[in-house]
């Protein structure tokens, strides 16, 4: 049987969806073989209509087909139990749950509006014009009033990590000693921007850069296997 994640792909194959990088590390966690499916913007509609979904991720797993990264994460604590644990307990996955909620509501804005544009540039030909007016349209901004204004989202992001600065710097990961769907989660953000843009969102002390560094060696490098744009 092939599992295959519908994954978002850009110019060069680059894969940047923050919520795609969260799956993708999920499965890795879990140890399950997958291939991954690219899906440019304008195809994904069409790729995974067969699951009820209108985005990526979605996953096709034998017979069952999943959208939503959360979706996800909660079929594959359910369908695989004698895999490594995404969540690690009950109170794990509430845990989880936060910092899913964390990463897209207190994380994405201000990195997205600090490097829609270098995003733009990854896109491929057939992309671009539907990328541009759907995101100016949801950051009710042009790419070009945003550009003056990437230092006072960097500082906005930068702030916003202060609880995760906080717990990184004490302990190897956001879940203590290994990490789980929680660290995830978060990280999918940062590898959307390592991998699409040279924005300094991080200071080069900022022990949450060590963390990334962790997990991008895990699974055999497995994230670390996609190129950054900056070292
Ligand atoms: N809440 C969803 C969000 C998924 C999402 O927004 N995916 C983006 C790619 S990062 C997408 O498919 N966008 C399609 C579009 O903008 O047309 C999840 O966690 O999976």
């Amino acid at each position: 049987m092939t599992r295959i994640l519908y994954d978002l792909a850009g110019a060069g194959d680059r894969r940047f969806s923050p919520h795609c990088w969260k799956t993708k590390m999920a499965l890795k966690h879990k140890g399950l073989d997958f291939e991954t499916e690219p899906c440019t913007f304008t195809e994904i509609k069409d790729k995974v209509a067969f699951a009820g979904a209108e985005r990526v991720p979605t996953l096709k797993d034998g017979e069952s087909g999943i959208g939503d990264s959360w979706a996800i994460a909660e079929y594959l604590e359910e369908a695989y139990p004698e895999a490594p644990s995404l969540f690690g307990s009950p109170d794990g996955k509430a845990f989880a749950r936060f910092a899913n909620e964390f990463a897209d509501t207190a994380m994405l804005p201000p990195i997205a509006n600090a490097i829609v544009y270098d995003i733009h540039e990854w896109t491929v030909e057939a992309d671009r014009a539907y990328f541009k007016s759907s995101r100016e349209e949801m950051m009710r901004r042009s790419f070009e009033e945003l550009r003056p204004d990437r230092d006072d989202f960097v500082g906005r992001f930068r702030a916003a990590m202060v609880p995760v600065r906080r717990i990184v710097g004490r302990q190897p990961f956001l879940t203590g000693d290994r990490p789980h769907y929680a660290d995830y989660c978060i990280f999918g953000m940062l590898q959307f921007a390592r991998v699409t843009s040279d924005c300094e969102l991080l200071r080069a002390n900022d022990p949450v850069l060590a963390w990334r560094g962790r997990i991008l060696d895990l699974y055999g490098g497995y994230a670390a296997a996609e190129p950054a744009v900056a070292a």
